[in-house]
């Protein structure tokens, strides 16, 4: 395993080639693969491509491919069609238009197609994901189908989602599955030589002017010609802004400059997937933000509800914070994040009054100061301190 794990993380296709073959499959060792991948992961953009069929996304990840390999850095392409669950003939033409990039070992692909519930093949393309990242690529591309509700759950998969809208399509704007809109974060309208793009696009901004987003990230739209790789580079600027945007501000929300506001409310789960079942399509909430964080060994989903975010955790392996949590105390409420003005402030306060701290504070993967704060100096729930920024 340790070979194979640095072969991986080397960039060595055949042992690239045969995990994502092992993780598709679910092979008995996917598991224990995928546990010692996670910690390697987390460098990749990854951006979800998706919107009808036919819009040309399978030609616009290709053209991507190609400016992303002229950068001089690496891409992997997931291809995931939820909808060829009988003849699977749209990933076989995806295949072959892709075929010239097989000489370069500087492009990774791979289709998948529905096999059995949709929540497998989001997790399934997420675990795909995590492997494309731990062995190096610098991007990660995920094309999907976007029509309903498993590819909301796939694309949310990425970090970014670009929906590829097409000329013609002006009066079905506003038909589009409203999930899919709010999940954009970049809007191409692709077939641009097409007439009818200036139509899309002002029915795109006329639904953006509707709301803000919490973020503040006013989505680009971007017009394209895949085929001509016209706009491409606009595309892959957009993506690297909001990947920087996203990097440089995990903290999404704008908050009050003083006093104390809920940052999110952490609840372990044993399946993110089984979760979303309820937040998603019972409740209707929406995920903003789903991310590995590897070296916690969590999954992590983020549902905005306001200002505070509700945050799933999956653990990636039983032997983890969460892990243990689920062992002992079941599903549920795990900690609260509470946003503080001065937390060295507090910590010297909570320190000096006996308060038992976890740990000392420390910078987190968003650039944020934490201190966790044990549950039995809190009423018994662990509380996480975060500074406001
Ligand atoms: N005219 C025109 N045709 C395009 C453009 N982009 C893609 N196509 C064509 O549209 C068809 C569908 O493209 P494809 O990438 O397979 O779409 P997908 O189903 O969204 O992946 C193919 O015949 C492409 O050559 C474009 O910008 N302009
Ligand atoms: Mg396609």
């Amino acid at each position: 395993m340790p070979d194979w794990i640095d072969h991986i993380a080397g960039g060595d296709v055949r042992a690239l080639a045969r995990a994502a073959t092992t993780i598709e499959n679910q092979a008995p060792e996917a598991a224990s693969l995928l546990r010692e991948l996670a910690p390697r992961a987390g460098h990749a953009i990854v951006a979800g491509i998706t919107g009808p069929p036919g819009a040309g996304k399978s030609t616009l990840v290709d053209a991507l491919a190609r400016a992303i390999r002229r950068r001089g850095k690496t891409v992997g392409i997931l291809a995931v069609d939820p909808t060829s669950r009988v003849s699977g003939g749209a990933i076989l033409g995806d295949r072959i238009r892709m075929q010239d990039h097989h000489s370069d070992p500087g492009v990774f692909i791979r289709s998948l197609a529905t096999r059995g519930a949709s929540g497998g093949l989001a997790r399934a393309t997420a675990d795909l994901a995590l492997l494309l990242d731990a062995a190096g690529k610098d991007y990660v591309l995920i094309e999907t189908v976007g029509v309903g509700q498993d590819e909301v759950e796939i694309a949310s998969v990425a970090a970014i989602t670009v929906l590829v809208l097409v000329p013609g399509m002006g009066d079905d704007v506003q038909a589009i599955k409203a999930g899919i809109m709010e999940i954009a974060d970049i809007f191409v309208i692709n077939k641009a030589d097409h007439p009818g793009a200036d139509r899309v696009e002002h029915e795109i901004q006329a639904l953006l002017t509707l709301g803000t987003r919490p973020d503040g990230w006013a989505p680009p739209i971007i017009k394209t010609v895949a085929t001509e790789a016209a706009g491409v580079d606009r595309v892959l600027e957009a993506v690297d802004d909001y990947a920087a945007r996203r990097h440089n501000a995990k903290s999404q929300v704008p908050r009050p400059k003083s006093g104390f506001s809920i940052d999110h409310l952490g609840v372990a789960v044993k399946s993110i997937e089984a979760a979303l079942g309820f937040y998603e399509d019972q409740l209707g909430m929406q995920v903003s933000m789903r991310e590995t964080v590897p070296h916690e060994k969590v999954h992590v989903a983020m549902l905005p509800a306001g200002g505070p975010r509700i945050e799933l955790l999956e653990p990636v392996d039983p032997d983890s914070v969460i892990g243990r949590f689920l062992a002992k105390r079941g599903e549920g409420l795990h900690h609260v994040a509470l946003r503080v003005p001065d937390l060295a402030a507090a910590v010297e306060r909570l320190r000096a009054a006996g308060a038992r701290l976890l740990n000392d504070p420390q910078t987190g993967a968003g650039g944020h100061r934490y201190v966790f704060v044990h549950p039995a100096s809190t009423g018994g729930v662990l509380l996480e301190l975060i500074q406001d920024q």
